[in-house]
């Protein structure tokens, strides 16, 4: 048994029902323990290196599992590729499923004016029409158009290699399945909402695409150096909770909020989360949340800077952030450091 470190995803559905808040908020949740997100995902068996790339034949592939729970991987894995895709088998979905993913795109489209950045806006309708869940082929037809990327259909959570050797061909992993009606306002791993609306709009923008590709080719050689962890920070801090200021205020780009019922306003303008400059070192440094909002979010000026700072290769930058961490420690969530800028709202 091989245990993955670095994702934020947690575990335990039945720690949400614990939490103070009611409904939960984040796409993905949570365990009793706060502020534990970087204990991971489990494999259930070794991903086998020396398999052949995917065959054209589904064979089913170990399921990864979450955190301390016994629950078992929700997604059919034995459906999965070696590379962990599988089709999407749209015909399955039921009238009940493509109700879901309607009402839950309706009440998120309402909630962008004035919270979500403006290349998100302009770009969440390529989604088409919210009737129906999207077909993956249809869709990745038109965003390999733009920015040659493509969606693929995935289980559920995958391992960490296999997710970054996806994003370093630009092809981004989406769960196949929609959560249940009582999962409405929440649910314990990214669904297919989560990950298409949230994630796939933003794969329209030229420098954002360019982006997470090189965040997955950065990932492939993390993997390596057993810094996994720290660059996991990057995506949950970036990708998933990021923020960015526009000459009209403080925007979210970060997917996790985009999908988020509450977390989108709380992050844009509740008192309370701190929000300071996005800076690389920092940002390693800083533990995080899984189980309620964030307590801080890093804000970006322009979607070149994140391409900027993932340019260079971190061999560098892991030394140095575990240096620090040796005599600094981490950065709790929510703290805000001596002489640090914070964003005000
Ligand atoms: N799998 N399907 C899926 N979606 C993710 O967002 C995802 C994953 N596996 C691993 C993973 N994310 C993390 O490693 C990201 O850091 C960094
Ligand atoms: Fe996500």
């Amino acid at each position: 048994m091989r245990r993955f470190s670095a994702l934020g995803f947690d575990s335990a559905g039945a720690a949400a029902a614990a939490l103070p808040f009611g409904v939960n908020f984040s796409p993905r949740l949570t365990q009793a323990r706060q502020d534990e997100g970087n204990r991971g995902v489990h494999m259930m068996q070794e991903t086998d290196k020396t398999s052949p790339p995917a065959r054209e034949v589904n064979q089913g592939v170990a399921p990864v599992t979450y955190g301390q729970g016994d629950r078992p991987p929700r997604g059919d894995y034995a459906r999965a590729r070696t590379d962990y895709t599988c089709e999407q088998q749209h015909d399955r979905y039921s009238l009940a499923d493509h109700d879901t993913y309607r009402r839950l795109y309706v009440r998120q489209l309402q909630q962008l004016p004035g919270l979500a950045c403006d290349e998100f806006i302009s770009a969440v309708h390529l989604l088409g029409e919210p009737q129906q869940i999207p077909r993956f082929e249809e869709l990745s037809d038109k965003l390999h158009k733009a920015t040659g990327w493509q969606v693929v259909g995935v289980p559920g959570l995958i391992p960490e290699e296999a997710f970054f050797g996806l994003l370093a061909q630009r092809k981004f992993p989406v769960t196949d399945w929609i959560r249940e009606p009582r999962e409405f306002d929440y649910v314990v791993e990214p669904d297919i909402f989560h990950d298409l609306f949230g994630h796939v709009p933003l794969l329209f923008n030229p420098t954002f695409a360019d982006y997470m590709q090189a965040y997955g080719v950065g990932g492939l050689k993390a993997s390596k150096l057993d810094a996994c962890e720290l660059l996991a920070r990057l995506y949950w801090y970036t990708v998933e909770f990021g923020l960015i200021q526009t000459p009209q205020g403080l925007r979210a780009y970060g997917a996790g909020l985009l999908s988020s019922a509450g977390e989108l306003r709380h992050s844009v303008s509740a008192v309370g989360p701190r929000r300071v400059a996005f800076e690389l070192d920092r940002l390693m440094r800083s533990r995080y949340r899984i189980d309620t909002f964030q307590a801080t979010y890093f804000v970006i000026h322009n979607f070149q800077q994140l391409f900027d700072a993932t340019e260079p290769d971190f061999t560098p930058v892991y030394l140095r952030v575990r240096e620090t961490m040796k005599l600094s420690g981490e950065i709790e969530a929510g703290t805000v450091l001596a002489g640090e800028q914070e964003f005000l709202i």
